[in-house]
C-alpha cells in the first residue's frame, strides 16, 4: 500500500480544540467541523502528503489526557468523512477502543506515540493485521504531561534504538508482520535540546532496525530554542529539518506544512536520483 522508495509525507490533521500549532483550526466554537477538517486533508492530499494523521488527543509537553468518550467524538466522524481520498487514513491514539473503531471507519495506519503499551493496544493492533494495517511505534519517556521535566538517557541514540527494537519484537510476538512496522524516535517527547539534537544527528542508526523510520520535527519547540525566540516562523527551520532526517534515512516526515516540504523533497529526491544513476 506504501511504498517506501522515496520519502513520504504524513500530513498532520489534529482535531483538537489545544493542539499546540493546529490546534482549534477545524472548531467553530466548540463544535468540531468536520467539513473544515476534511477540506484540509484534501489540500494535503493535492499538495503531496501520502498520508493523513488525525489525531484527537493533544501530546505536546504539558498537554492534559482526553477522556476515550472525547477522542472517539473527535476522530471517527473525521475518519468516516475522509474515506476516499487517495491517501493513507493514519489515526494518532494510544487507545485500544480508538483503534478498533478507527480501524473500522477506514483508518490503515494505527501510530502509537506510547507504542502500542497501553494495555490491550498491542491486541488491539493485532486484531486489525487481516486489514493490512500498519503500525507505527514512537519513542517517549514519561508521559506528556511530566516529560520534559528531567529527560535522562546513557546514549540517547543507543537508548531509543534499543527501546525500538523491544517494541518490534513486542509486534512481531503479538502477530503483527513486520513488513507493517513502522519505528519513530519521538522528537520532543522526554528530550532536552541537546537530546534531539543527537538523535538527529544519529540518525542513521535507525536504518539498522530494518523497518521504515518515521519523524516528527514539525513546529516542535527545539525550533524556537535554537532560535532564541519562541514566536520566530518555524516553517522554513521545520522544513530543514525533515529534509535533515531524510538525508539520514527517514522514510516519512510527519509535517504541517506539506506544500513547502514537498518542494524541498523534490530538490533532495532529483538529487539522489541522479546520485543512484
Ligand atoms: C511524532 C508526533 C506524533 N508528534 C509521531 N506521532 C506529535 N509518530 C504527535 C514540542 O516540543 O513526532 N511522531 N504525534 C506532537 N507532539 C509534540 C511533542 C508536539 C513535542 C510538540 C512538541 O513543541
Amino acid at each position: 500500500m506504501l511504498n517506501f522508495s522515496n520519502p513520504l509525507i504524513m500530513g498532520v490533521l489534529n482535531v483538537t480544540p489545544d493542539s499546540f500549532s493546529d490546534g482549534g483550526s477545524y472548531y467553530r466554537g466548540q463544535r468540531l467541523d468536520v467539513r473544515l477538517a476534511v477540506q484540509r486533508a484534501e489540500e494535503m492530499v493535492l499538495e503531496g502528503a501520502a498520508v493523513i494523521d488525525i489525531g484527537g488527543e493533544s501530546t505536546r509537553p504539558g498537554a492534559v489526557a482526553v477522556s476515550l468518550q472525547e477522542e472517539l467524538d473527535r476522530v471517527i466522524p473525521v475518519i468516516e468523512a475522509v474515506q476516499g481520498i487517495p491517501a493513507v487514513v493514519s489515526v494518532d491514539t494510544s487507545t485500544p477502543e480508538v483503534m478498533l473503531a478507527a480501524v473500522s471507519a477506514g483508518a490503515a495506519m494505527i501510530n502509537d506515540v506510547r507504542a502500542l503499551d497501553r494495555p490491550g493496544a498491542l491486541a488491539a493492533a493485532s486484531s486489525c493485521i487481516e486489514k493490512g494495517v500498519y503500525v507505527c511505534v514512537m519513542h517517549m519517556q514519561g508521559e506528556p504531561g511530566s516529560m520534559q521535566t528531567a529527560p535522562v538517557y546513557e546514549d540517547v541514540v543507543t537508548d531509543v534504538c534499543k527501546f525500538l527494537e523491544g517494541r518490534i519484537e513486542a509486534c512481531t510476538a503479538a502477530g503483527i508482520p513486520l513488513d507493517r512496522v513502522i519505528v519513530d524516535p519521538g522528537f520532543g517527547f522526554g528530550k532536552t535540546l541537546a537530546h534531539n539534537l543527537q538523535l538527529l544527528a544519529g540518525l542513521e542508526a535507525f536504518s539498522a532496525l530494518d523497518v521504515p523510520v518515521l519523524v516528527g520535527l514539525s513546529r516542535k519547540s527545539m525550533i524556537g530554542r535554537l532560535l532564541g525566540d519562541a514566536e520566530a516562523d518555524r516553517v522554513i527551520p521545520s522544513v530543514t529539518l525533515a529534509m535533515q532526517a531524510v538525508l539520514k534515512g527517514a522514510n516519512i516526515v510527519r509535517v504541517h506544512d506539506v506544500a513547502e516540504t514537498a518542494a524541498a523533497l523534490a530538490m533532495v529526491n532529483a538529487v539522489n536520483q541522479a546520485g543512484n544513476s
